[in-house]
């Protein structure tokens, strides 16, 4: 009985240790992801990877350039609620902070020539999620992408 409760007490440490982590998981071993979006020569908005693959209890920087001369959205549609949201951070060029907003986030307009960064961490899986922006014409002309959760 003895040697059971010490394989049981082993067997409990290595599962703590392996697969869970510790502490505050939206600030550890942050993972940057760029999301670029415009608009080609030819006239097709993009965002680029339109191929985003996400993991749960992974944190994540989503970094958002918009390249372009006009305004884009994103937008994570049902993807939100599957995700908790630290923060969206807004910098300067000089990279001094403007803006943290914190709660649920659905969409973000970002301005042309302009960078916001989205911190958060997959909480559910999801096979069939979209990011895509929602201004009228720009899903049509290609500006959405494919995202999961694993
Ligand atoms: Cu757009």
């Amino acid at each position: 009985m003895r040697i059971l409760g010490v394989s049981a007490a082993i067997l409990a440490l290595g599962l703590a240790g392996g697969a869970y982590a510790s502490g505050d998981l939206s600030r550890a071993d942050i993972q940057t992801v760029v999301l670029e979006m415009g608009t080609t020569d030819d006239g097709d908005m993009f965002f680029t990877p339109n191929d985003l693959t996400f993991e749960t209890g992974q944190a994540y920087k989503l970094h958002m350039v918009n390249t372009d001369e006009i305004k884009h959205e994103v937008s994570l549609g049902e993807m939100t609620e599957r995700i908790f949201t630290r923060k969206i951070e807004i910098e300067t060029a000089a990279e001094d902070l403007v803006a943290e907003i914190k709660g649920q986030i659905y969409e973000v307009e970002i301005g042309p020539h302009q960078t916001v960064d989205w911190y958060f961490v997959p909480i559910q899986t999801m096979d069939d999620a979209e990011i895509k922006c929602e201004i009228e014409g720009h899903y049509d002309a290609g500006m959405h992408a494919i995202a999961r959760i694993k």
